[in-house]
């Protein structure tokens, strides 16, 4: 009769667990100008390296003379904002082990900024 009662906790627990995602993307912010600058930012900190996996880059495009271009292992220079594009863009990525560049094509020589996946 005790084992009865448990059964029902068992099934709100599984259906609890397959609910959230497997592959649950952490975010990313990023923006671009207005200046001749490029962030790129995990919880208010300057991404440096990161874990391979799913990110989603939220990036803040305050510029129409700039983009936001991701590229590296598995990712073929992205666009993840435009030149004309202004406001904010939400793109869910893919990263995989290796160095990542984000740059803006106009300015490459001096927007340019790489981080390591591990
Ligand atoms: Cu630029």
């Amino acid at each position: 009769m005790n084992k009865l009662r448990f059964i029902p906790l068992l099934v709100a627990g599984a259906l609890a667990l397959s609910a959230v995602p497997a592959s649950a993307a952490t975010t990313l912010e990023g923006t671009v100008g207005p200046g001749f600058t490029m962030t790129l930012t995990k919880g208010g900190q300057k991404v440096t390296s990161l874990k391979a996996g799913a990110y989603t880059f939220k990036i803040t495009d305050k510029s129409a003379i700039h983009n936001y271009v991701l590229t590296g292992p598995g990712i073929r220079d992205k666009e993840l904002a435009g030149l004309i594009y202004m406001g904010t863009k939400s793109t869910t990525v893919t990263l995989a082990r290796g160095t990542y560049t984000y740059y803006c094509t106009p300015h490459k020589t001096s927007m340019k900024v790489t981080f390591t996946v591990s």
